[in-house]
């Protein structure tokens, strides 16, 4: 699971050093992503809810474009990136996941656990078909697009997913998971992406978006940000 030993000569050495010259403490644990919300805003919450000292570093697209090495060096060439001591683990969904574990955020029961994974792998499909509706160019073709996701997609699955919610007591498993924050974090990503409105529609979305929102270290994570 753990890119152990891969980064520990050449890239932790790299994004350390890309780093040197702001890095203020010594915090093993570092969330490297792009100074964006989009799929590393879940992982904040999710770091601050668990009162977990990191070091939330955004790195700017001309950093990005100009850095070739360091995307050389990362495992996929990708962000968001967790480095934890000497390793590094990508993939956003593995890095929520691994951070919940830690913190009682894993269901016990396998089903459980399979279940909660199921609805964000699920949630991931939905975000992966925005984004032929946030590439298109043409306006025309583009307001078509929209109009389907927005009339039939979001519909289908968000009906199917506020029903979730309901039996589960407003979270997406039978209490509070990673799957909780990872839901609220992308939704807020969709939103934001292709301009639609979800929450509003949905009210047991709502209800969970609010109650993540409102989470001890997420709350006062969300008061300061930009
Ligand atoms: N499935 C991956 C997606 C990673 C990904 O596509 N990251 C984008 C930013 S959201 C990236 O690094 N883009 C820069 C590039 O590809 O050069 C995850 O969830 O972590």
């Amino acid at each position: 699971m753990y890119q152990q030993g891969f980064v520990s000569s050449s890239l932790y050495s790299v994004i350390n050093g890309e780093r040197k010259r702001t890095v203020v403490s010594d915090m093993s644990k570092k969330l490297i992503y792009f100074d964006l919300k989009a799929i590393g805003e879940p992982l904040r919450y999710i770091l601050h809810y668990g009162g977990i000292q990191f070091e939330d570093v955004r790195i700017s697209y001309s950093e990005w474009a100009t850095k070739k090495k360091m995307k050389s060096r990362l495992p996929f060439g990708k962000l968001p990136i967790l480095v934890d001591g000497d390793r590094i683990l990508n993939q956003s969904m593995a890095i929520a996941r691994y951070l919940g574990r830690g913190l009682d955020l894993v269901p016990a029961d396998p089903w459980e656990e399979a279940a909660v994974d199921a609805v964000i792998l699920t949630l991931n499909d939905l975000r992966a078909s925005t984004s032929p509706v946030f590439r298109e160019q043409d306006a025309v073709k583009k307001e078509a697009l929209k109009k389907e996701l927005v009339d039939e997609t979001i519909p289908f699955y968000f009906t199917r997913f506020q029903n979730i919610l309901k039996e589960n007591n407003g979270h997406i498993g039978k209490k509070l998971t990673w799957a909780d924050f990872v839901f609220v974090g992308i939704i807020e990503f969709i939103e934001e992406f292709v301009q639609v409105k979800i929450q509003e529609n949905y009210p047991a979305v709502k209800e969970l978006v609010n109650k993540i929102h409102n989470l001890p270290g997420v709350k006062e994570h969300i008061a300061n940000r930009k």
